[in-house]
């Protein structure tokens, strides 16, 4: 682990040329350090909290005029003192103003270690911290949104929630056995039944959030399939408004998945174009093709699937309707080439577009978001992204079933405590209130130098 009491120095705007670029300082000889590099003023005399302008020297030499801003600790991001040095944005200018803070006695900071010393420093939990990083990668609305949410401490506060009132009932119950020769029960068996229960459904809520947590960080994977010649690749082509995939009157055009990133409303979708699936082919690249169509729909979060109105009955789509339905997973039935297709003896369910029309893919755009909505995306709600959360509230589930089933077969009361301190044990791991350098080692690498 590394030692907390030197200061650390590290460009906390991307490599690169830029406008600005700001390289921070952190730690108990930040101000110092920052006042050698800057002679026209004694920084070590102003007010926290402050911007000051003014050239930055190593000794004789000019580095850059800057803006330099002070921040005393606590009221600091890793809560310790801070000097943000915002320089003009060339890396040869940056370098030199972190090597003559070096030459002054700070050191480079390591990945994460900024919001390592933060969470140190008890200016977030673990949990708040490895939002930071989630934050940094967001890609979309919504990614940004459970970030947001979680860095600010929505999860941090129902966890915290729940820890509060399970270590008051296991205080009560080991007073209990400091009394347990007079037969006590200081624990209201029926309020504690229903504490278990209650947190019960709030693991269960938070575990559930995780598959939408994912959906929302890695976008959800939209599967395009039908039989060929449907406009799979022409409805690939319009969502994304390029001509990414090839396009023929040729049954069979698409032999491989093709894969594309769009975003429709702050929600990312991973469009997914598919082989047109047919039964018999005897082509052998083609049914290879078909099988990697089949394995989409398998692996995607939604389907959607595109008949060609001109060239399929009403009952036809039916029985389709019946199989797609079959796979348990939200879908879209789209009737296309409406343009040319006169008959309207299709049922209302059929989402009707011409896939060569952008205006009329619209419609399946704001179905897809409300697929996607009503499956539960509520970016204002609490949502497990991140899989280490997931892992330690499945464990936090499992003890409190325990707990539950201890008291249902009257477990002696040492023996619940126990039962109650694992299960306090794993929500500590989420925060940060149990933690070990190898965690703490392995969260904080995954984040960038400088933040
Ligand atoms: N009239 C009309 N033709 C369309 C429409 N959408 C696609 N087509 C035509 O249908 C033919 C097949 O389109 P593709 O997009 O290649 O079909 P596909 O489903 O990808 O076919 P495979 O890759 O072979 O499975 C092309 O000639 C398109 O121009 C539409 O909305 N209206
Ligand atoms: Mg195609």
């Amino acid at each position: 682990m590394a030692d907390w009491n030197d200061t650390i120095v590290a460009l906390a705007t991307p490599q690169g040329i830029g406008a600005i670029g700001v390289i921070r300082l952190s730690g108990e000889r930040a101000w110092v350090i920052a006042n050698e590099l800057f002679p026209s003023k004694n920084l070590l005399l102003q007010p926290t909290h402050t911007m000051h302008v003014g050239l930055l020297k190593d000794g004789p030499h000019v580095l850059d005029e800057v803006v330099v801003s002070l921040f005393k600790g606590p009221r600091s991001y890793t809560g310790e003192d801070v000097v943000e040095i915002s320089c003009h944005g060339s890396p040869y200018v940056l370098q030199q103003v972190v090597q003559a803070s070096i030459h002054h006695g700070a050191r480079m900071a390591k990945p994460g270690e900024y919001t390592q010393r933060a969470f140190l420093n008890g200016k977030l939990d673990l949990a708040q911290a490895e939002a930071v990083a989630d934050l940094i990668a967001s890609n979309s609305a919504a990614s940004q949104h459970t970030a947001l949410a979680n860095m600010r401490g929505g999860f941090s506060d129902i966890l915290k929630g729940l820890r509060d009132q399970l270590i008051k009932f296991s205080a009560l119950i080991e007073l209990e056995l400091d009394f347990s020769q007079e037969d006590v029960e200081f624990v209201d068996r029926t309020a504690f039944y229903v504490l278990i229960d209650v947190a019960l459904q709030t693991t269960t809520r938070l575990l559930k959030s995780f598959q939408l947590g994912n959906v929302i960080k890695n976008g959800v994977k939209v599967a395009i399939v039908g039989k060929p010649n449907a406009g799979k690749s022409t409805l690939l082509n319009t969502l994304l408004n390029e001509n990414r995939a090839i396009v023929s009157e040729i049954a069979g055009t698409t032999r491989d998945t093709i894969e594309e990133v769009l975003n429709i409303q702050g929600i990312l979708f991973r469009l997914v174009d598919t082989a047109g699936i047919r039964e018999h082919t005897s082509d052998v690249i083609e049914r290879i093709g078909i099988e990697r169509s089949k394995g989409a729909m398998d692996s995607a979060d939604l389907i959607i699937y595109l008949v060609d109105l001109s060239a399929i009955s009403p009952s036809e789509l039916d029985d389709l309707t019946l199989e797609i339905g079959a796979r348990n997973k939200p879908f879209v039935l789209v009737g296309n080439k409406a343009d040319l297709a006169g008959g309207s003896d299709f049922s209302d369910d059929l989402l009707r577009i011409s896939a060569k029309d952008p205006q009329s893919v619209e419609a399946l755009k704001d179905r897809m978001v409300s697929l996607v909505a009503s499956g539960g995306i509520n970016t204002e709600d609490v949502v497990v992204t991140n899989a280490r959360h997931y892992q330690a509230l499945q464990a936090v589930q499992q003890s409190l079933v325990d707990i539950r089933n201890g008291m249902d077969s009257g477990l002696p009361g040492d023996l619940l405590a126990l039962d109650i301190r694992r299960c306090l044990h794993f929500l500590g791991e989420i925060t940060g209130e149990v933690s070990n350098d190898e965690l703490l080692g392995w969260i904080f690498e995954r984040f960038c130098i400088g933040k």
